[in-house]
């Protein structure tokens, strides 16, 4: 028998929300799943991809790293790992240090054996070059295959990469995938091998909004995998719907009903009801102990385009100009960072870089444009539309995922209901990382 932890998109050294607090949780969730493997004595920690959020750690997060994988070698517990997008260089990768170094293997066609399964790897490759891979690898002495891939693989959500093919393809039989890219953990089975996400191990994104976790997976005739949650900071998600007369105060009303020290807090805001300023909201939700405050608007922009024009608010006769223009609310966003906020002009270029890396990582969504002023501004079958026509709403695969990962949450009594399925749009953010 073999018996793994599955993780993955541990995204290390992501300042979330600008916050240090932040950074460090996601540090802190790998030093978790390391303690679990340790613990539960597991035969080896198998990682999919994005142990990194980006090519260039900071040296704190290198050394967090480092102590982490340390203390798995100490146990005997062995490390395989592939590389993901976020962390991918032409010019050689961490991995391969901490390869050298003996504290990682670095999982590549030739396969790692662990007990009586062979582990084969397969780091991210974008759609352009995927044409040209061979699915060549080395065939097992072992009972049991599995491969470690980094990709949006079907049947899941945002899906780019043929699974069927790459199986009909793949000279060798796996009995599992076990992939990373996907922050949504899910599994399903494909041609009698079971293809499985594990899941991202903290909330990259306000729409991971499912308790975090990562898989354990048994080779053992057949294959089990089930899901084991992490302790991780808390979110407050609160939703609200604002009636007509409804505004500022009921915001605060809804805000206030949570226990918010220390959390993060994500409001969004629809409905008939009155403006809100975001501002008020999050400082109302930080002087109540929030480490975070996030509160988005989706009325905004509808509203700014119905004012009438008045030269003695010259801001807001921008603002409507702003709003006929159809821009995505992050341009709106970028706007409203170079025109109003208090930034130097010197850290500007600096502060628009941070908060565009953010919004792609957090809020895909904002760089879908508002409706357009002009018909036919995004072509048919663009990367884009599609990535706009597969929204989890609308795909019923990712529906009975979401039942399934209940299901599971309900076993290890950590089991919350949740309305939406939340993966990260990472097809169409490709072209920016
Ligand atoms: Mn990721």
């Amino acid at each position: 028998m073999t018996r793994v932890i599955h993780t993955g998109d541990t995204h290390i050294g992501y300042r979330q929300y600008h916050s240090a607090e932040r950074r460090a949780d996601f540090l802190s969730a790998f030093e978790q799943v390391a303690a679990n493997a340790v613990s539960d004595e597991i035969d080896a920690v198998v990682h999919a991809g994005d142990l990194f959020h980006d090519r260039r750690p900071d040296l704190e997060d290198l050394l967090g790293t480092l102590d982490v994988l340390r203390d798995l070698d100490d146990a005997g517990v062995p490390f395989l790992a592939i590389v993901g997008n976020h962390e991918g260089t032409r010019k050689g990768q961490w991995l391969d240090l901490f390869s050298r170094m003996g504290l990682a293997t670095r999982l590549g066609s030739e396969g790692t054996v662990i007990g009586d399964t062979t582990f084969y790897g397969l780091d991210h490759v974008p759609v352009s070059r995927r044409e040209d891979l061979e699915y060549d690898f080395t065939p097992p002495e072992t009972e049991h295959t599995a491969l470690v891939a980094h990709g949006l693989f079907e049947p899941f959500g945002y899906a780019d990469w043929d699974t069927e093919e790459l199986l009909e393809r793949a000279s060798v039989e796996f009995d599992a995938l076990l992939l990373g890219d996907n922050h949504h953990p899910d599994r399903a089975e494909v041609k009698d091998t079971w293809v499985t996400y594990c899941g991202s191990t903290e909330r990259a994104s306000a729409a991971e909004r499912e308790d975090r976790s990562y898989n354990l997976v048994e080779f053992n005739g057949d294959v089990r995998i089930s899901r084991r949650g992490l302790e991780t900071r808390e979110f407050v998600f609160v939703d609200l719907d604002l009636a007509e007369g409804e505004g500022t105060e009921r915001a605060f009303e809804r805000v206030g009903q949570h226990d918010l020290d220390g959390h993060v807090v994500i409001v969004r805001i629809d409905g008939e009801g009155e403006p809100v300023t975001p501002a008020e909201v999050e400082s109302y939700a930080r002087e109540r102990g929030a480490l975070v405050a996030r509160v988005s608007d989706s009325r905004e922009i509808e509203n700014a385009s119905e004012f009438d024009v008045s030269f003695s608010d010259p801001d807001a006769a921008v603002r409507e100009r702003l709003g006929e223009m159809g821009l995505s609310r992050a341009a709106s966003d970028i706007d409203e960072t170079v025109r109003t906020s208090k930034i130097a002009d010197s850290n500007l270029r600096a502060a628009i870089e941070e908060r565009v890396r953010a919004l792609i990582d957090e809020e895909p969504a904002a760089f879908e444009s508002v409706e357009p002023a002009k018909s036919g501004s995004i072509s048919e079958g663009s990367e884009a539309a599609e990535g706009r026509s597969e929204t989890p709403a609308n795909r019923p695969e990712s529906r009975n995922g979401t039942e399934v990962s209940e299901a599971e949450s309900a076993e290890r009594g950590t089991g919350r209901g949740e309305t939406t399925a939340g993966t990260e749009n990472q097809s169409s953010m490709e072209e920016y990382s």
